[in-house]
């Protein structure tokens, strides 16, 4: 049976993608404009729940105010038709030449003045929308030449911006959260907080961290050979996962932006099982939307648009239940008892227990059964067999 998405499933889709032309870095346009309203309604008969934008998607730049103001109503109108909503709201600081060595650390202090007017105006419209998650991705925010950027002056001009940003909301009363999204190169040679890792590790310099997380996106992680499944387990566990951008990827090569589950379905399986079913130990889950960041493929009309804005969904619902009856099977139950997953959620020392108390216990060291430790098989490979098995559908 065919899984039909519902508005419960919270999927949403970015305008840019499929409003995506197709024009790449050898090729022009292969698709006409798609009118954004008529993505809203699209995406709302399909089963979406939400739409988000670049600042640029929705409104092209040179726009004169009138201009500007009719196609904000218009867009007001199909949401308020169809009940789709706008949890998210990002900037394009990456495609104007203005933005050529970056936003928010290009080396002229002009570009960087301009770069936060930009955010500062479309946040004003993101919260007209009443979008509560406003994604950071700094595309541009990098260099190609060691010597041209300043790495340490960048990061303190990126959480200057970050910072001030951050005081905006609060001011203004948005209540919005910030999503910072990693990716380790392309367009620039190099780019700025690289990984998911990279990211978090900034967050916690910033002045309202509390109010600063991730939007991880399965490629971008994927580009650096990273795993994904890892990389948002680790920003669950440290309450930073505020949103997600899921897409497909193959490998180390340039950012594909496929359909997702079309690369490394397996660590596709593995994420949904995160997102769905929590970790075995317990810890913090991921409340926020199946948010999809593709770019349907350069081969296909408007109708292979929406068979692939539908793969994606569709796929997540597949994965979704297969990994429900992964966690149901009695027999992976075992299989999962049997490698000891559960116990990792133990303290390693007893409680109150301290350094003596473990300095004490020879059974620990001195009197500690090496021999069988070294020897004994952790059962991974039978959890292995059976999560494929699952996937495939053969169980
Ligand atoms: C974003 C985001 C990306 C890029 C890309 C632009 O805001 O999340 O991955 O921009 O979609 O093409
Ligand atoms: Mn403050
Ligand atoms: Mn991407
Ligand atoms: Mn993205």
């Amino acid at each position: 049976m065919t899984p039909q998405p519902t508005r419960e499933d919270k999927f949403s889709f970015g305008l840019w993608t499929v409003g995506w032309q197709a024009r790449d870095l050898f090729g022009e346009a292969t698709r006409p404009v798609l009118a954004a309203t008529e993505a809203v309604h699209k995406l709302s008969e399909m089963g979406a729940y939400g739409i988000t934008f670049h600042d640029d998607d929705l409104i092209p730049p040179d726009s004169l105010p009138a201009e500007r103001e009719r196609i904000i109503d218009e867009f007001r109108k199909a949401l308020a038709d169809t009940g789709l909503v706008v949890p998210m709201v990002t900037t394009n600081l990456f495609g104007d030449p203005v933005f050529k060595d970056g936003g928010f650390t290009s080396n002229d202090r002009s570009v960087r003045r301009y770069a936060l007017r930009k955010v500062m105006r479309n946040m004003d419209l993101a919260a007209e929308l009443g979008a509560q998650i406003y994604v950071f991705w700094g595309g541009r925010e990098g260099s190609e030449v060691d010597f041209a950027k300043d790495v340490r002056s960048a990061l303190d001009r990126y959480r200057e911006g970050i910072d001030m940003l951050a005081q905006y909301s609060i001011d203004k009363g948005y209540g919005m959260r910030f999503a910072i999204e990693p990716k380790p190169n392309e367009p620039r040679g190099d780019i700025l907080l690289p990984s998911i890792g990279h990211a978090l590790a900034f967050i916690e310099q910033c002045e309202h961290a509390d109010m600063i997380g991730i939007n991880p996106e399965t490629g971008h992680e994927q580009m650096a050979s990273l795993n994904y499944t890892h990389g948002i387990a680790q920003a669950l566990w440290q309450g930073k996962l505020f949103h997600i951008d899921l897409n497909g990827q193959k490998g180390p090569r340039y950012d594909q932006d496929l359909v997702f589950g079309y690369g490394d379905l397996l660590q596709a399986f593995s994420t949904v099982d995160l997102l769905e079913n929590g970790a075995p130990g317990g810890g913090p889950t991921y409340d926020g939307d199946r948010h999809f960041d593709y770019k349907p493929l350069r081969t296909e009309s408007i109708e292979g648009v929406w068979e692939s804005a539908r793969a994606n969904m569709e796929l997540y619902i597949t994965l979704r239940d297969r990994s429900r009856n992964f966690r149901a099977d009695p027999e992976v139950q075992e299989a999962l008892e049997a490698a000891r997953v559960a116990d990792l959620a133990q303290p390693t020392l007893g409680e109150g227990e301290s350094y003596d108390d473990l300095l004490a216990d020879r059974s620990s060291f001195e009197e500690y059964d090496l021999e069988t430790a070294r020897n004994q098989g952790y059962g991974y490979a039978r959890l292995q067999r059976l999560a494929l098995e699952h996937l495939l559908g053969v169980r």
